[in-house]
Parts: structure tokens; C-alpha cells; sequence
């Protein structure tokens, strides 16, 4: 530990774990987008609360960035660490500290993966809805630092509806208490919705208390072949207006090729331009229901096929086909824009981006799918095997740019719930006015006012 201000750090802290190695720095210092060179000062890995304050402290004193550290699945470079920070891992911390079955919540550290989290409101006869592929590595902390959404936002929302407090060491050290649980609270500025999305620029979230929910209905999962993009949002709104539907997400048959690419059956005899995964009570009235809707939409050229599960296994075969995709696309690398418009400025905002796309884009592979029922896509760009990465993400960082206006056109947003990070830093302003950014670097300045925390995510 030839650094000296490390040195220091661990005479303040005897007891706390750092790790150095490189091999750790590797590890620790990026997240899931794959395009920083990762270059952390040192690895802390806290065990308490007391802990992460005093590193705060300790980081204040002696000019040292932060990096707060959850699972790192995350795709707009929130959590790289590339000029020296110390990251400040959770992994740690991860106890289930409370359950209180009359308020039906779950206190939890804050690197707590989510899926511990969903299994233990399980062991309790209730339901932590927030859901996503990555639930296995991800972790509540992160969670909450991006507002997460994922598959069941058309149903239960997103993350930011399930956190009913949290603790928040500030950019100053101190642990502020926010939410304290209470169904209501009109007392002043809510700062616990501050800390939400707010990506690490303001503080660490140590500790959550967690809403829980009943346990959902047995589903039944349908999957649906459309003809064309146009009849997305009608097969949406037939489905809707008879079902309370659980999940309604869509892809193309580019994304399909590459998940059935690395296995499985195809689900169809042919292929089809477009595809539905939706999900819905598995009881009489629901399935008549999903009949009635498949039928009619059948009837009037919106939907070409469509499978319905009739086991577990085969629904998660079918889900396997929509939450497989990042995974099967990670070998090239691709550029992500996931964005949102308001579910009825879709349909035209669809119609524009993808002429848009066509012909900014007349060489690359561009995948779609995502969250349609949200208004949320996702748009993959797969970089040619044979083309260098910095000209790859120079020509889809022009597009964008092109697509950041589009979005400010029909009210959307830039990032719908990956975050800004330092992706999606240079098209804030087509989201955000500048009124609003200022207000934001405010705040950053009373929580963070050495801005220790989680420097040039977000903005500058
Ligand atoms: C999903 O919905 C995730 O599967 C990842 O948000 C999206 O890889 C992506 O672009
Ligand atoms: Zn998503």
C-alpha cells in the first residue's frame, strides 16, 4: 500500500478490508458498460455504517473522490471508476436487519442483492414486486441510486414507489434519516425521493426499509407475434383495457435470433418482425379475457400468432426469450439509448425514431425491445467486429444527439431508467431544462459540498 494517502486511511480505520490488487481494481472500478479503462485508487469495503462515515470523512480530509459500489450491473457508467477514486463497495453489507409484518416492510443493508430481497419477502408470505434479469447481482443500494424499473413497472411501478425510508450518508459524512416508514408525512421536503436516482452524486444509501406487497396471482405468460411496429400500441391497449397485466414487453426478431443464437427453440413455425411477451392472472376470467383480446386483435390483422404457457417452465422459457437479450448481445459491445416518451406520445415518437434510425444508422445492426407497456425501448447498437470502439460510439454518439431531439420533441427522456451516468451526461439538457439542472447542482453543493460524491456522473 505504497500510497500514502491510503496509508492514512487505513491508520484512521485499522479494521477496515481493502483490497488493491489489480486484478480488484479491474473488477471494482467498472460497471457493465465495458468502455472506461478502470483505474481506481483502492477498493474499501465497509462492514457498517460507522464505517462508511468515517471513510466519508476520511475522503473529505484528503481530497479523495468516492465511487459508491453495488453490484455494478449497471449500463450508463454510474459505478466506473476511472481517475483514481476510492469505490466504496457494499458488498459487505448485506443483512436483512428487520421485517415488521403490520407496516409489511423489510429493512435491509443497502448491498443487499435484490433477489435475496424478493426471496426474503417470500419467507414472509409477501411480495418485493421491483423485478429485472440482473436481480441476481444487482443490489437495493443500486437499485435505489437509478429509480430501477424492469418488467413489472406497468404493473407495481418503479423502485421509487417501494422505498418507505432510507439512510443516507451525505457527501458531508453525515447519516441523515429519511422516510421513517410512515404512510404519511407531510412535513417539508421529502429528501428521501432526493436520494433516489440520484446516482451517488449526493451520498451512500447504507440502509432501506422496503415496502412489501401481496403475493402476486399464479400468471399464465403469452407470447404474441406482431406484423408490424404500428400495431404495438393497439395490441397494448386491447390487452389492457380487458386485463390488469403484469408485464408487457416487446422485441424484435433481431433480438430473438440472438437469445435463440446461444439456444432454445424457436417459439413459432416462422418468424415474425415483432414480438409480445405479456403477462397476466392465470385464472378462468383472465385467460377468457386474454382470449378475447388475442382474438380480436387476431381479427383485425394486429397480431399473426401467439403461444400461451402451460407450465412454469414452459413461462420461463418464454421470459427467457425478452431477459435474455442484454446477455446474448454483450459479446459486441453495443451502444444502449434507452429511452421513454409518454405511452400516448408513443406511437408517433416510434414512427419518427425508427426513420431516424434507418438512416443514421444504414450499416450497423440496431436491436430493439424493452418495457413497451412503460413507454420505455431500449435500442442496442452492435458495434462491427471489425470496426474500432471509439469510431463505433463517436457515430452512435452523433445519432443520439439527433435522438436526444427527437425525444425533446415529444417530452421523453434520455435515460428512462438505466440513469445518466457518464453515458448519457451530454444529452441531459434534452430532458432536464437548465433551470432544473441548476436547482439539481445546488443540492449536489449543500449534501456534497466538496463534491466528493461520485464526480462527473450526472453532470460536471
Ligand atoms: C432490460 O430491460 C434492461 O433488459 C437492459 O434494462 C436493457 O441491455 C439493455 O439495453
Ligand atoms: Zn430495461
Amino acid at each position: 500500500m505504497a500510497d500514502p494517502r491510503l496509508q492514512s486511511l487505513a491508520t484512521a480505520l485499522p479494521a477496515l478490508r481493502l483490497k488493491t490488487a489489480p486484478a480488484d481494481l479491474e473488477h471494482y472500478g467498472r460497471d457493465w458498460t465495458r468502455r472506461w479503462t478502470p483505474a481506481p485508487l483502492a477498493i474499501a469495503l465497509p462492514a457498517s455504517v460507522e464505517e462508511v462515515q468515517a471513510i466519508v470523512h476520511w475522503a473529505n480530509a484528503n481530497a479523495v473522490a468516492i465511487v459508491p459500489s453495488g453490484g455494478r450491473t449497471g449500463l450508463s457508467g454510474g459505478a466506473v471508476a476511472a481517475n483514481g477514486e476510492l469505490v466504496v463497495s457494499l458488498e459487505r453489507m448485506t443483512k436483512v436487519l428487520g421485517f415488521d409484518a403490520v407496516d409489511r416492510t423489510l429493512t435491509v443493508e443497502a448491498g443487499i442483492p435484490l433477489q435475496r430481497v424478493q426471496e426474503a419477502a417470500r419467507e414472509h408470505g409477501l411480495q418485493y414486486p421491483v423485478d429485472f434479469a440482473a436481480r441476481g447481482s444487482c443490489t437495493i443500494g443500486g437499485n435505489i441510486a437509478t429509480n430501477a424499473g424492469g418488467i413489472r413497472v406497468v404493473r407495481y411501478g418503479n423502485t421509487r414507489e417501494w422505498i418507505a425510508g432510507l439512510k443516507l450518508v451525505t457527501g458531508r459524512g453525515e447519516l441523515l434519516e429519511l422516510g421513517r416508514s410512515l404512510v404519511k408525512n407531510s412535513s417539508g421536503y421529502d429528501l428521501r425521493h432526493l436520494a433516489i436516482a440520484s446516482e451517488g452524486t449526493l451520498g451512500i444509501v447504507v440502509e432501506a426499509t422496503l415496502r412489501l406487497t401481496e403475493p402476486p396471482p399464479p400468471t399464465n405468460v403469452m407470447l404474441l407475434a406482431l406484423p408490424s411496429f404500428d400495431a404495438l400500441m393497439q395490441v397494448f391497449a386491447a390487452f389492457r383495457q380487458r386485463l390488469q397485466l403484469q408485464a408487457f414487453e416487446f422485441l424484435t426478431d433481431r433480438a430473438l435470433a440472438h437469445v435463440l443464437a446461444q439456444g432454445g427453440q424457436p417459439p413459432f413455425a416462422e418468424t415474425h418482425p415483432f414480438y409480445v411477451v405479456t403477462e397476466f392472472a392465470s385464472d378462468e376470467a383472465s385467460e377468457a379475457e386474454a382470449l378475447a383480446a388475442f382474438e380480436a386483435c387476431l381479427e383485425q390483422g394486429l397480431v399473426a400468432d401467439g403461444v400461451i404457457s402451460q407450465s412454469d417452465s414452459q413461462a420461463a422459457q418464454l421470459w427467457h426469450l425478452r431477459e435474455g437479450i442484454t446477455e446474448s448481445l454483450a459479446r459486441y459491445v453495443p451502444y444502449k439509448n434507452d429511452v421513454s416518451v409518454r405511452i400516448s406520445a408513443m406511437p408517433a415518437f416510434l414512427a419518427e425514431t425508427q426513420e431516424l434510425l434507418a438512416s443514421e444508422y444504414p450499416h450497423f445492426e440496431v436491436v430493439w425491445f424493452g418495457h413497451i407497456g412503460d413507454g420505455n425501448l431500449h435500442i442496442n447498437i452492435l458495434k462491427p467486429d471489425d470496426m474500432a470502439q471509439d469510431a463505433f460510439v463517436a457515430d452512435c454518439e452523433r445519432v443520439t444527439k439527433l435522438l436526444a431531439q427527437v425525444l425533446k420533441a415529444h417530452g421523453g427522456s434520455i435515460s428512462a431508467e438505466h440513469g445518466i451516468g457518464l453515458v448519457k451526461k451530454p444529452y441531459l439538457s434534452s430532458t432536464r431544462s437548465e433551470a432544473e439542472i441548476a436547482v439539481m447542482r445546488g443540492i449536489k453543493a449543500v449534501l456534497d459540498p466538496n463534491g466528493i460524491m461520485n464526480p462527473g456522473k450526472l453532470f460536471d
